[in-house]
Parts: structure tokens; C-alpha cells; sequence
């Protein structure tokens, strides 16, 4: 379920708000400065209130709303968005994947695969001390087979161009609220792609490091495929191409709207809120580049962790806990009963075990004379009497 920020306390509310428009990016604030900036920004008519909505598909303005379901023909990464917990989750590579913290732990799914997730791999970026930001990694069991994410190392301006990619509800009926127009949000969700550009830089939203991007009706702000976060969408991807290499530069975690706003609607002059990346790469490398057999995790549900312990870690800087040379440890249904290794499949006797079904060799033990007997008593009872020299009646 997407988390309603409106329910949250009411302490969280004066962080909640962020300032939107097109002036100076903001350095990094604090909650005074962010006040400071509450009482400007009020009597222009720019502020805008986080009241919800996050988890937030992507309100696109272009056409019936129903396109962009599959990668753009300059893709950022759209197959590396998918589901987690229900919302969205970039896959970052080494089985990790990023999200918004509040979207919470739970199954992911990559191209229609389910992965479940590491027991213990879910955690909270810290941000470095103070109040952690809203934006937490897991790890998957399993690998997708996706290409590496690569994470920006410095923050889009403003009037960056931007790729926003998540999977949450979609653009429903046309509405107008307080004047402005938009669309109220509809079922399924489902994963599409929408543009937009940098509004402002390194705001202080809800405890977090924060690039916005306003959601304009008409140019030079709006550009093709103008879009806004939805229900759903949050832990999906805000992309930058720099240098001619696409960025995930952002993570979307927050519909900024105007106080008093349905919270089910996305209307001209709200703004998207994206985690900015630039701020927490390294603490996010240095938590997803550890091997997995000296990650303390047991990252293939057998029981055993990292090296010394689990047999198919060969050292510290192995990237897996399984091997190819182990049957009961090579993540692989060897004999097709639908289980896998040890202890899933219970014929497994432990990760060394030399097969997964220790039933067929021993047949070859039995006698001869018995098998042939065995498999000639099939033989007649599926072979018509012809067959077998007696006359036809
Ligand atoms: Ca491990
Ligand atoms: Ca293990
Ligand atoms: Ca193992
Ligand atoms: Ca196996």
C-alpha cells in the first residue's frame, strides 16, 4: 500500500513542505531556512505542500495517457524498474535494488520473475548522520540478468532534462482543483515513462535530499511527455543522460501538491519530489559492493552464510554463495522436481550432496534380471497382442 504522508504525525508536516518554481536552486536547507522559505514562496503562490501520495504510474500529459508501457527508443533503463513491495524499485546490479524507504520490504519482480528478498538485506540509507533520507536498498535472491545501474555522481541542474520511469496507477478521468487542471488517478498500475525537467535542486524534503520537477501545462516548462508521479511510483527511476551516459539521478518518492488538494489527482502546478542520488552514491556503493560471501547474508536461503560456512563461497570476494561444480548448491532444478539445492530439495543431504535425486543411481544396483522383468511387464501391458506374435482374431 502506498504510505499516505498525510497520516504520518503531525511533526512531520513542516518538512513536508517544499519550494517550487524556477528561481535559484536552494542549497541544501534546514528546517528553519525551509520555513524561511515556506513564508516567501507563500505570498508568490508557489508553495506547494506535500499532503500525499507517495508511492506514487506516471501521469503523462501526452495523448489518452495510456502510452509509454514499453522503453523509449533512448532507453535509460526501463526493463532495470520494477516491482517492489508493490510499487516500484531500480535494480542497481549485484542482486540489489533501490528504493524509496517508505515503500517498504518485500518480493520483487524483474521481467515478470518474482525474487524473493536476502532475510536482513533491507536497509535505510542513513544519510550520514542527522535524519535518514526515504530511500532504503535490498537485495534479491537470484539474479535478473539486468545490466548495471549507473548512479549519478553529481546532481541535474535545473532545466536538466529527465527521464521518469515507475509502475504506479495510471492517468484516469480529466479534473480541475482551485483552477487547475489534471487527471484523478485510475487502475491498473502499470509501468510507463514520462519526461520532465529539473525544477529545482537539493531541497530539504521530508528529511531528504531532494530534486523537484513541476508539473507545467503548457511551453516552454512543459516539454513531450510532461509527466507527474502517481500512486505507485515510488522507488522509481528519475533518469539523466550526461555525457552521452544515461544517470539514475533520482529516486521518486513524493507528489508535492497544494494544501487542501484531493490526495488521488495530478494537477498542473504540482511537483514531483525525486531522492537525489548525487547525495547518497557512496553509501549506497558501499553497502551493494560487497561480495555476497562476506556480506554477513545468507544470500541463497540455504542456511549458511558467506564464506567458510556456505560451500559454494570459494573466497571473500566470490559474488555468490552457490557453484557450479556444487549439484545440491548450483541453483539449479538438476532433476526437475521443482525444488532446488539443499535444503530445498529434501534429497539434497547437504550443500556437498552429489545429486539432487540420489534415487536414480542407486537403480543401477538393482539386478538385471529384475529391471528387465520390470520393463518387459510394461512393455505388454501398452503393446497390442499383434505386436507380440499372438494372432489376430
Ligand atoms: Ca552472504
Ligand atoms: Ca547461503
Ligand atoms: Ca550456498
Ligand atoms: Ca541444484
Amino acid at each position: 500500500m502506498p504510505v499516505d504522508y498525510a497520516n504520518k504525525p503531525s511533526s512531520l508536516a513542516p518538512t513536508a513542505r517544499a519550494q517550487q518554481g524556477n528561481g535559484p536552486a536552494p542549497a541544501r536547507s534546514n528546517y528553519a531556512r525551509g520555513r524561511r522559505l515556506l513564508a516567501c514562496l507563500l505570498s508568490a503562490s508557489w508553495l506547494l505542500v506535500s499532503t500525499a501520495s507517495l508511492g506514487q504510474a506516471v501521469i503523462i500529459v501526452t495523448g489518452d495517457g495510456t502510452g509509454n508501457t514499453t522503453a523509449p527508443s533512448d532507453d535509460p533503463g526501463f526493463d532495470n524498474v520494477g516491482n517492489v513491495n508493490g510499487l516500484s524499485g531500480v535494480y542497481l546490479g549485484n542482486g540489489w535494488v533501490l528504493t524509496a524507504h517508505h515503500v517498504g520490504s518485500g518480493t520483487m519482480e524483474f521481467g515478470g520473475v518474482s525474487y524473493p528478498v536476502v532475510p536482513g538485506s533491507w536497509q535505510r540509507l542513513t544519510g550520514g548522520g542527522g535524519s535518514p533520507p526515504d530511500l532504503a536498498v535490498l537485495r534479491m535472491v537470484g539474479d535478473p540478468g539486468l545490466p548495471v545501474t549507473a548512479l549519478a555522481t553529481s546532481s541535474p541542474p535545473p532545466g536538466s532534462d529527465v527521464v521518469m520511469i515507475g509502475r504506479g496507477l495510471s492517468r484516469g478521468s480529466a479534473t480541475t482543483w482551485s483552477g487547475n487542471d489534471g487527471w484523478g488517478w485510475t487502475s491498473p498500475r502499470t509501468k510507463r515513462w514520462g519526461r520532465n525537467k529539473i525544477s529545482t535542486s537539493g531541497s530539504i524534503i521530508l528529511d531528504t535530499v531532494s530534486a523537484t520537477l513541476n508539473f507545467d501545462s503548457s511551453p516552454p516548462s512543459a516539454v513531450s511527455d510532461e509527466a507527474h508521479v502517481a500512486s505507485g511510483d515510488s522507488g522509481g527511476g528519475l533518469y539523466w543522460k550526461s555525457g552521452g551516459t544515461w544517470y539514475l539521478a533520482g529516486t521518486l518518492f513524493v507528489s508535492l501538491t497544494f494544501s487542501g488538494q484531493p490526495s488521488n489527482i495530478s494537477i498542473f502546478g504540482n511537483a514531483t519530489g525525486a531522492v537525489d542520488i548525487a547525495t547518497y552514491r557512496s553509501e549506497i556503493l558501499s553497502i551493494i559492493s560487497v561480495p555476497a560471501c562476506s556480506n554477513g547474508l545468507d544470500d541463497d536461503l540455504d542456511g549458511q552464510i558467506d564464506v567458510g560456512a556456505d560451500p559454494g563461497c570459494d573466497d571473500a570476494n566470490d559474488a555468490s554463495e552457490q557453484s557450479p561444480a556444487l549439484i545440491c548448491d548450483d541453483g539449479l532444478d538438476n532433476d526437475l522436481d521443482g525444488f532446488i539445492d539443499f535444503p530445498a530439495d529434501s534429497e539434497c543431504p547437504s550443500s556437498l550432496g552429489p545429486s539432487e535425486n540420489p534415487t536414480v543411481p542407486a537403480l543401477s544396483l538393482w539386478p538385471a534380471v529384475f529391471v528387465a522383468a520390470m520393463l518387459g511387464g510394461l512393455g505388454l501391458r501398452h503393446l497390442p497382442h499383434a505386436a507380440i506374435g499372438r494372432p489376430s482374431v
